[in-house]
């Protein structure tokens, strides 16, 4: 195994990432940056940059995370493995007193195309709805017929009725992808930036338990710790899914 950690990596891989990944990646910091108010993150010490290969291909992981006062974290990951499988991956935690859904997005694909493209707004409320202002605004998006929609795995529970999951398979599609993402951003920053803090500790504890069982359900997907633990092993792969890709405050 070959782990390693560099003080800056050289050249963000999204120059060599599938064009969809590269334009979704600079569409979301761009989005980010226009209407919250960013932070640094400190990502814990050895998973900024990380490089495994153990017994297959290698696989290069590059993290960039923020912090706002409406979230404790916007984690923006863009992976690559081996010379053609790339990934972008991207989770904005809210901080335990604003009642808010959590944005994710995962796209992966390579040389072929991308496989996956998903995007959702998902909600942490005891009975799973969104908060209303974003169904009103939500549904006023633009809707686009997808020539190939995508099946949830069983897990998939956790994501809403808007959430967008397909392959893409023409230039037009990835347009039409990216524009809705921008729309979901877009709703998301502006309306989280009008939300108020929770005032009960009851609240918050509920809004955290969404949040746990968000994560929890993340965590059961085989296809991401597969990728994981070829080229990290079995221990590192649950530590990254647990404490980088989808960790929970506990309640
Ligand atoms: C699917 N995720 C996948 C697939 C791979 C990864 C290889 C299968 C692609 C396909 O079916 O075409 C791999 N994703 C990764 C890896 C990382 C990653 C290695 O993020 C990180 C290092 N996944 C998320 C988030 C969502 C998500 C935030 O991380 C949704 C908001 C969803 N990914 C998701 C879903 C699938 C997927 C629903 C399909 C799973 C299935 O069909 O079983």
């Amino acid at each position: 195994m070959n782990k390693s950690t560099l003080e800056s990596a050289p050249k963000s891989i999204r120059e060599q990432q599938h064009p969809l990944i590269h334009r979704l990646a600079n569409c979301i910091e761009a989005t980010w940056q226009q209407h919250l108010q960013l932070s640094p993150y400190q990502v814990p010490e050895d998973l900024g940059y990380v490089e495994g290969s153990l017994e297959g291909e290698r696989l290069v992981i590059e993290n960039h995370c923020y912090q706002t006062p409406q979230f404790r974290k916007l984690h923006l990951e863009l992976a690559r493995v081996g010379n053609g499988l790339d990934i972008l991956h991207c989770v904005m935690f809210p901080n335990a007193e604003y009642p808010l859904p959590i944005f994710g997005a995962d796209l992966v694909g390579g040389r072929g195309g991308i496989s996956a493209a998903i995007a959702d707004l998902s909600p942490v409320s005891g009975d799973r709805s969104l908060p209303s202002t974003y169904q009103q605004h939500l549904s006023q998006l633009e809707s686009y017929p997808f020539s190939q929609p995508r099946d949830l795995p069983p897990w998939g529970t956790i994501f809403s009725n808007f959430c967008l999951f397909i392959r893409p398979t023409s230039p037009e599609e990835e347009d039409a992808f990216i524009q809705r993402v921008q729309g979901f951003l877009t709703i998301h920053c502006q309306l989280a930036s009008a939300t108020h803090p929770l005032t009960t500790s009851e609240a918050v504890n509920q809004n955290l338990l969404g949040q746990q069982h968000y994560c929890q359900q993340q965590q059961q997907n085989d296809k991401t710790r597969r990728v994981l633990e070829k080229s990290f092993g079995m221990e590192w792969a649950e530590r990254y899914m647990t404490t980088m890709l989808f960790d929970y405050v506990a309640v």
